[in-house]
């Protein structure tokens, strides 16, 4: 009711302004002028008012808009009548002919143009559903960009003034200029950072290359970026250790140092161990193999191999020659009669042998020659955890018959044995027995001899009993009781 009551005053007001104008309007070609006299004011303050009912455009607004477009453009019209409009003004001449040509009661429709506003809501929109971040900033300006174009949109379906779109398209625009200027600025952060990523390769750039190009929204640029984010930088092996080294074949031991790996992303590892030992031998490839056996002689190839976790291998291999320049050593020679058991003594018939071990393993069993008349082959007998040394032996049976032997201490020599690499050892004697532990042998094949010293049969007081090389011997006298000398 208010309504048509303003209403109605605004239409007399306008009537008695059309019939002044009129009648300046012979004196008064310039159209503008016209606007530029009283009617103006109320006209402008019609505008102002939220009513479009009420919302008279200024006629110069009206034109413009006019011009502007012709699609897109909301007509509104004051009252719902739209005939007697400004396209049908007869002279044409502008708004005040056609105020004055509508003077019976036609109300002025003016066009709202929204299509600028409804691009900005589209752009907005489209934004909107294709950018996503989780970047702070990012998603204030999307946010308000969301409220922007809901109001936007919210204006297109009931548009008020030309002002209220044209300031909310604007708005739409600056917030989508700021989002572009932010996203631009961001992707060249992020560019930047992959770059610097890719020629320093430290786990301090890549990280923060992956922290920036997170930020962006999904997409294929996104995608492309993190692509190159990349360790592309091997791990470093460095040995705990010599890289090569020679131990001398049962002399020196090989002792595993491991080594340590470093990598510009993945964590130090420390005392890291070897993968695997490629074993030559004469520059051949034997075998791979657990350990390095210093006992073997031949080139170790101690390999140590780590891959990080983008997948980038380093391998680092330590030579270890084993050689042999040093002569089979002995540590024990024994010679003892075994059977038919132990004893210093053995006659003819009985069993000897001798026993030498060494630090190493030969390659070239040695001979035994004993008293220089006999020769004796070696043969292995086996190796000893208690003393690490290799064990050989080899058995003499003196012959039951006439022996060539002489009697005494057995000598013996051991000889002829040498390693794998060709070293021969020294001749070993009777002086390598450590009689400290070991009794000798004697040779002893002769029996003993007795003289009855008074040459009386009857009366026989004594005997005299020789043996050259005497141990023990039982005696008896004529009533058979044992005398033990
Ligand atoms: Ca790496
Ligand atoms: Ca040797």
């Amino acid at each position: 009711m208010k309504v048509y009551g303003q209403k109605k005053g605004v239409i007399i007001a306008v009537v008695l302004l059309l019939l002044l104008m009129v009648g300046t309007f012979a004196f008064q070609r310039d159209d503008e002028q016209k606007y530029d006299g009283e009617p103006d004011t109320e006209i402008q303050d019609d505008n102002n008012d939220n009513d479009p009912d009420t919302d008279s455009t200024t006629p110069a607004e009206e034109e413009e808009n006019t011009d502007d477009e012709l699609e897109g453009t909301q007509t509104v019209n004051g009252n719902g009548v739209q005939n007697g409009n400004l396209v049908n003004n007869q002279n044409g001449q502008g708004n005040n002919t056609n105020q004055g040509g509508n003077n019976n009661g036609n109300i002025p429709t003016f066009e709202l143009s929204t299509e600028k506003l409804e691009a900005s809501v589209e752009s907005g929109n489209d934004v909107l559903t294709t950018t996503n971040s989780i970047d702070t900033t990012l998603n204030e300006l999307l946010s308000q960009l969301e409220i922007a174009v809901s109001e936007g949109e919210e204006i297109i379906s009931n548009p008020t003034t030309q002002t209220a779109i044209d300031e909310k398209q604007q708005e739409i625009d600056n917030l989508l200029d700021q989002i572009e200027d932010y996203l631009d600025d961001a992707y060249a952060k992020a560019e930047a950072a992959v770059e610097l990523s890719e020629t320093e390769n430290t786990k301090e750039n890549l990280d923060k290359a992956t922290e920036l190009v997170n930020l962006l929204p999904d997409g294929d640029r996104k995608d492309e970026l993190l692509e190159r984010i990349k360790d592309t930088t091997a791990p470093t092996i460095t040995l705990n250790g010599d890289s090569s080294m020679t131990l001398e074949a049962g002399v020196d031991a090989y002792e595993e140092l491991g080594a340590t790996v470093t990598d510009n992303v993945d964590e130090k590892i420390e005392n890291y161990q070897l993968t695997l030992i490629n074993y030559s031998v004469g520059g051949i490839f034997n075998s791979i193999v657990e350990n390095v056996d210093t006992t073997k002689v031949g080139t170790y190839e101690v390999v140590y191999t780590y891959t990080d976790k983008a997948n980038n291998t380093t391998s680092v291999v330590r030579t270890v020659t084993v050689q042999d320049t040093i002569a089979p050593e002995y540590v024990t020679l024994r010679l003892l009669r075994i059977e038919p058991d132990y004893s210093t003594f053995a006659k003819n018939g009985d069993k000897i042998r001798v026993l030498v071990d060494f630090k190493e393993e030969l390659a070239v069993l040695p001979k035994l020659k004993i008293n220089n008349e006999v020769e004796v082959n070696f043969r292995f007998s086996g190796y000893r955890e208690d003393s690490n040394t290799y064990l050989y032996m080899a058995d003499y049976t003196i012959p039951t018959d006439e022996s060539e032997l002489a009697e005494g201490e057995l000598s013996i020599l051991v000889y002829g044995y040498a390693d794998s690499s060709n070293n021969i050892g020294k001749d070993l004697d009777n002086s390598k027995i450590n009689h400290d532990t070991q009794n000798m042998v004697i040779y002893d094949r002769t029996a003993p001899t007795y003289n009855f010293t008074n040459g009386n049969t009857f009366r026989e007081k004594e005997v005299v009993v020789t043996d050259e090389y005497f141990d023990h011997m039982t005696i008896y006298n004529k009533f058979k009781h044992t005398v033990h000398v």
